[in-house]
């Protein structure tokens, strides 16, 4: 056996098979890397103030926070800290809620407490007998537990721990993932592998991922989860399913996070034998109720449900000739004696209304303001028509005062590139975040809507479509984790700076290096702007290929509904390009508040940005620069394949900072990237100078293919449909 050959041989196996485990491993802890830190100067300092830790209480979550900060401090610290029953030593780190601390402790605390709300946390350094310590505290566990997470996001980052006096709170109440996840672990619009909820094993196997998955979304705030499909299965609602989803909501209590499903309207005939789902419905109602008594025994805190109804052939109230308000709270009314909620989505649309899509969600919606329970919050999608690389705020933000509305962002990548393309999505929510509706005048910005202050609502909420599947990167893209991550930042606080996000994200996924974070982070910003060049310049929108949304399809005309084709969005003919929506058209701007709608209305004050969303105009139009219409749009297709470019070299210096196979990872996924841009370029260009008849300019690098070749391209298996 111990032959050299053989010796020889074990050893470039190793070598071959180390990187692999290691990458697998980095890939899967997410930002929750609790490397050892680097700079040395730092990290002797923190040895010097965390000499143990005293944790207060017992609690499921105490414990989830005890064993984190020392998973934590081990690997940050490279030692092992102790847990320790007093104060007696110098430096501790004590953990415990408001309820638990000794008047000692509460001497060190002036009006922190005020300033906090049930989830919300303090860190703060305190004196107890001239001993220095670290408290970390809330009014919960939960608040305790987000300040540990917090508190190792300061090791993580390298930050001071001198003098601590941190206070913080989520300003939203529900912040949540959706799931776009079906019975048989497909998941819709899924672009990193098969659902995380193994149903089949359920509920006597607990998949190690799903404390993870836990752990990685407390650690950024998350509260919430609806971990089936907006287009739902009534089966969920079954004995037999809801004896699993308890298993998995019994997992993630500790940590904060409480389960909501998808309600599918029809569910009382498919699932209960009724002959009707209709609302006014007396069996109806209470087969509801009673169905809500059954989750509630089983999972008593269940959050609530989710409901897609009468959109895209989804059953709903007007197959009874009710409405969206008859049938959210009839919904409404069986989960309120158990605290329950429900979010009734506002992503309606139909094919019998020819007009505008982009105005049928505020035509529908905005009449029923103030008509719905208390316990309703209606979940609109950031942008009127659906998540595109660029949309201007959906004009039912501003427009229902009287009705708490949650936002609903897309974090996996349906119409940005799926898993392969970086863009860096926080850009994109703050852009929507920050926009200002007017509706109460200057500073009526989206994020003060969706928080409830503009209008003083008590539930708040905010949406993400998860990006996360089963692949051990948890995204099919390094990158797409800091759209998870920023995701639940802004969700914790939507008034935070999507750099400071990347830096943060960077630091603690990565590496702490000065010149690693300057140029990712400069490449993370610019992405987003990046594939709104190569994909949808301009306003362009919705001019992806058909049903798996992969890839240019500006041609696509001849599906069932009118505007499920590009040529409805684009409306390219000879003259001109743009969807008009100004007072000479659809009059969409009229939905907004007039400041807005002012703006909007009028070519020359619309932003460019958003022209041909709002305009139809000649391709001899004159832009700001100068240049033609024709002109400036060739050569914004063109600034996005270079902006691919440069992050292409950007990041193939960053050899050096990177372990070797995320290095690779994404080196090869911006290779992608780089192609499709191209293709995206070309294949519009081509087809749009189909009818402006004119050349691109000398600055466009000229196509290789031609139009019918990108036409002829198929993708049948592309995934996520
Ligand atoms: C669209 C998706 C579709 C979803 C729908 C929705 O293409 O798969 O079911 O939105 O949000 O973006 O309900």
């Amino acid at each position: 056996m111990n032959h050299p050959l053989f010796l020889y041989i074990l050893l470039q196996l190793s070598f071959l098979i180390a990187p692999f485990n290691m990458s697998a491993q980095e890939d899967y802890k997410l930002w929750l890397q609790y490397k050892k830190v680097q700079h040395t100067k730092i990290a002797s300092n923190y040895q010097s103030k965390i000499n143990g830790i005293v944790a207060l209480g017992n609690s499921e979550t105490i414990q989830v926070a005890t064993k984190e900060i020392q998973l934590g401090l081990s690997g940050l610290l490279d030692s092992t800290i102790a847990l320790q029953q007093n104060t007696d030593k110098e430096n501790m780190l004590i953990l415990g809620n408001k309820l638990l601390l000794d008047e000692n402790i509460l001497k060190n605390i002036k009006n922190e407490f005020d300033l906090i709300n049930e989830e919300g946390y303090i860190i703060k350094t305190i004196q107890l007998k001239n001993k220095k310590h670290i408290l970390i505290t809330g009014k919960t566990d939960i608040g305790v537990l987000y300040g540990v997470y917090n508190f190792l996001k300061l090791l993580q980052t390298n930050q001071s721990i001198e003098n601590l006096a941190i206070t913080d709170s989520p300003r939203i109440n529900i912040r949540i993932l959706n799931h776009w996840d079906n019975l048989d672990r497909t998941v819709e619009r899924g672009y990193a592998g098969f659902s995380l909820w193994n149903w089949h094993k359920l509920p006597d196997f607990i998949d190690q991922r799903y404390v993870d998955y836990a752990r990685a979304n407390t650690s950024i705030g998350i509260n919430g989860t609806v971990i089936n499909n907006v287009n739902a299965n009534a089966l969920i609602l079954t004995p037999q399913y809801l004896e699993k989803v308890e298993a998995l909501a019994k997992t993630f209590k500790p940590y904060g996070i409480k389960v909501y499903l998808t309600a599918r309207f029809s569910a009382p005939i498919e699932i209960g034998g009724l002959k009707t789902a209709d609302p006014f419905n007396t069996d109806v109602k209470n087969w509801w109720k009673e169905k809500a008594k059954e989750i509630y025994q089983r999972i008593p805190d269940f959050g609530g449900f989710l409901v897609k109804a009468n959109s895209e052939g989804q059953p709903g109230p007007q197959n009874y000739g009710r409405n969206h308000v008859d049938g959210a709270n009839m919904l409404a009314d069986a989960v309120a004696p158990f605290g329950g909620i429900v979010m009734w989505r506002a992503f309606v649309y139909s094919e019998h209304d020819v007009n505008d899509r982009a105005k049928q969600a505020y035509s529908e919606f905005v009449p029923y303001d103030g008509q719905f329970r208390d316990n309703v919050i209606v979940q609109v999608k950031n942008g009127a028509i659906d998540f595109q690389p660029r949309e201007p705020f959906h004009p039912i933000f501003g427009a229902m005062p009287k009705t708490p509305l949650m936002m609903e962002f897309q974090i996996t990548q349906e119409y940005l590139g799926f898993s392969s393309h970086l863009v860096y999505l926080p850009k994109l929510y703050q852009e929507v975040l920050e926009s200002d509706t007017y509706s109460k005048g200057k500073g009526s910005t989206v994020a003060k809507i969706i928080d409830g202050t503009l209008d003083n609502h008590k539930i708040t909420g905010i949406a993400g479509v998860a990006n996360i599947g089963n692949d051990i990167n948890w995204t099919g893209h390094p990158f797409a984790q800091a759209n998870w991550y920023g995701f639940g930042r802004l969700a914790w606080n939507p008034y935070q700076d999507s750099e400071t996000i990347a830096e943060d994200w960077l630091r603690m996924t990565f590496s702490n290096e000065k010149k690693f974070i300057k140029a990712v982070k400069e490449m993370m910003l610019e992405s987003r702007e990046a594939v709104v060049n190569y994909m949808t310049p301009l306003g362009l929108h919705h001019i992806m290929d058909t049903g798996h949304h992969y890839g240019p399809g500006p041609w696509v005309s001849n599906l069932s509904r009118p505007e499920w084709n590009p040529t409805y969005y684009h409306k390219a003919d000879t003259k001109g390009i743009g969807f008009d929506r100004s007072k000479t058209g659809s009059n969409a701007t009229a939905q907004y508040a007039p400041e807005v709608a002012n703006i909007f209305d009028d070519a020359t004050t619309c932003p460019e940005k958003d022209l041909l969303w709002f305009h139809h105009l000649p391709w001899d139009y004159k832009l700001k620069n100068g240049k033609t219409l024709w002109n400036s749009l060739a050569l914004k297709y063109q600034e996005g394949v270079n902006q691919v470019a440069s992050m292409n070299s950007t990041w193939n210096k960053m050899e050096n900072y990177v372990d070797e196979a995320r290095f690779k990872e994404v080196q090869m996924l911006l290779n992608i990237q780089y192609k499709e841009a191209k293709w995206w370029r070309d294949a519009c260009l081509l087809y749009f100078q189909q009818y402006s008849g004119k050349e691109l300019p000398k600055e466009v690098e000229k196509p290789i293919q031609t139009l019918n070749f990108f036409k002829s391209l198929k993708f049948p298996f592309a995934p996520g449909i």
